[in-house]
């Protein structure tokens, strides 16, 4: 039996196969058995392009339903998907595209020249362009359709074998990519549909880029694999969603989503009101934006909790105590612990490090063993997460082992900017913290310490030209020196606690 996830999802199609299963901006709507036609069309293109099981195809393009046929291709063809966020600069893309060496590399035209610029480097890399409804990809796509060339069946994968790669970045340096399974994405899919009462009469609202774990995998992987509809916008905008809502029954988005619908007065129980369900993930939700949620709407957004590594591992139940400030118990399938800092496993309540195990834990990084095994114990993933359980099996996010900044559900490694800022010239050492925004939940603060006084303007522009505009400090500060303890190791709570009010207002 082949395991790939596309063929779970053909199936899916296949059992209605026309029902409008991708309903897009415009008005138009793909039917299932469509969907699975041009599916088979842009998989002939990859396969005329000489991707085999195992290449890489990574891809760098806005979302639109190209990029979901896109992404399904790769699944069907057996090659392992690499989505990138559009948000990366050239020097983020040149490392992605030299470490995982992809078959084929799929971006905006915008991007070309660089990728292009990049083929000296990755053995046998092949460019194409998609843009909306344009580029070389959508070209050869459109041949295949008229000329009727469809690749052969779903290629027959088994359980253990690569899907994905999705880059993560680390404290330790450069982003890591995280390798997924088929196994890994199905048993997620099995175990949301179980524990969301998901299927085929559901309408996902899909607001969420597509090159991330919630967009893609916990999202429309869902909604495909049951059949159902999606009502795919090309980005997470209010007026969009308040027009897309009367059609749908599930949403899912990071609490920025949330956060931003509540400040819009049109949001209210007429237009929320026949909605099944609201999910949050990707970051804590705050209490009071649970709760201002359910005094407007008299529905409890539910939350779940998962990572990169990991897909989703625990969610609050569809029926039963939704708890703010909770992420719910493990998922069908999946084991949890707390642990304390001599490997204990530690009593209900007290505060420990987050340890997952299931089938839905990743093969491990890609081309890293050694990282891989730093963060297993066992069967046991360490998910650098800082919780709670309680006595009635809940658990409870309540802060990170890792210096981790998650801004508008993103995620930001210090290490990384602080990185780019203690190479450039009169910069003695920089300390990058994340403090509460109001409406990203997190905002980037830097701290420096200069040989003289710095120009931050110029730092910043160093910034944006090699980090994603998400990455770059909205606040700058310069300090004689940056505290410390007694290990000398730079004491950063006491600067988020200083710079806490930085983004009150903001
Ligand atoms: C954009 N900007 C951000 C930002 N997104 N700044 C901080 N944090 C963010 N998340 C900046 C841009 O750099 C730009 O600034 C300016 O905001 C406008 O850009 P934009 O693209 O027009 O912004 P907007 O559309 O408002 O996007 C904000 C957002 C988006 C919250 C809607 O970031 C989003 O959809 N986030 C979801 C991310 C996600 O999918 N996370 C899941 C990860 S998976 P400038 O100055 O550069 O021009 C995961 C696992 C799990 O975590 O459990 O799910
Ligand atoms: P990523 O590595 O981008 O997949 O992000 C995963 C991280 O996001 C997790 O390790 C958590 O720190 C955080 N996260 C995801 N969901 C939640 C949640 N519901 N509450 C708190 N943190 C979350």
């Amino acid at each position: 039996m082949s395991h790939n996830l596309y063929q779970r999802i053909q199936d899916a199609l296949f059992a209605a196969p026309e029902r409008e299963i991708l309903t897009l901006l415009d008005g138009r709507a793909i039917q299932a058995a469509e969907l699975d036609q041009r599916v088979a069309h842009a998989a002939f293109v990859l396969q005329a392009a000489g991707v085999k099981p195992g290449d890489r195809v990574s891809v760098q393009i806005e979302k639109s339903w190209m990029n979901v046929v896109l992404y399904l291709a790769v699944l069907r063809v057996g090659g392992v998907y690499l989505p990138l966020n559009t948000a990366y600069t050239d020097a983020e893309i040149e490392y992605f595209l030299t470490d995982a060496e992809p078959k084929v590399h799929v971006c905006a035209e915008s991007r070309r020249l660089h990728a292009e610029s990049l083929q000296s480097e990755v053995d046998g890399l092949q460019v194409f362009v998609l843009g909306d409804e344009t580029g070389s990809f959508y070209q050869a796509f459109l041949d295949a359709q008229q000329t009727h060339q469809s690749a052969d069946a779903v290629v027959a994968r088994d359980a253990d074998d690569l899907a994905s790669i999705l880059y993560t970045s680390g404290t330790t340096g450069k982003p890591k990519g995280a390798m997924i399974t088929h196994g890994n994405l199905s048993s997620n899919a099995s175990m949301l549909t179980e524990a969301w009462g998901y299927s085929a009469s559901d309408t996902l609202l899909h607001a969420l880029p597509l090159f991330h774990v919630h967009g893609l995998f916990v999202a429309l992987n869902l909604a495909l694999v049951n059949g159902g509809a999606v009502s795919l916008l090309p980005k997470f905008d209010p007026d969009l969603v308040l027009d897309a809502l009367p059609h749908a029954t599930v949403m899912m988005g990071v609490p920025t989503y949330y956060t931003r619908l509540l400040q819009d007065p049109r949001f209210d129980r007429s237009v929320s009101g026949h909605m099944r369900l609201f999910i949050s993930g990707s970051a804590p939700l705050l209490v009071e934006t649970s709760d201002a949620f359910f005094e407007r709407t008299g529905q409890r957004i539910l939350e779940r909790y998962g990572m990169t590594e990991t897909g989703m591992s625990c969610s609050n139940p569809l029926d039963g105590e939704r708890r703010a400030g909770a992420v719910g118990p493990p998922l069908p399938g999946v084991s949890v612990r707390v642990v304390g800092e001599n490997d204990d496993v530690l009593p209900a309540g007290e505060i420990g490090s987050l340890e997952v195990k299931g089938a839905h834990v990743f093969k491990g990084y890609w081309k890293l063993p050694e990282k891989t095994a730093a963060e297993f114990k066992g069967d046991w993933f360490i998910t650098g997460d800082m919780a709670t359980l309680s006595k009635d099996g809940y658990v409870s996010i309540v802060g990170r082992g890792k210096d981790l900044i998650i801004s508008g559900g993103l995620n930001i490694y210090p290490k990384e900017i602080e990185d780019v800022l203690n190479d450039q010239p009169g910069v003695i050492e920089s300390a990058v913290v994340g403090v509460p925004h109001p409406d990203f939940g997190e905002g980037i603060v830097a701290i420096l310490v200069g040989e003289t006084a710095l120009d931050m303007a110029a730092l910043e522009a160093v910034c944006r030209e090699k980090l994603a505009g998400f990455k770059v400090p909205r606040r700058w500060e310069q300090l004689d020196v940056l505290p410390r303890n007694t290990m000398g190791k730079v004491q950063k709570n006491l600067l988020r606690l200083e710079y806490e009010d930085t983004f009150a207002t903001a």
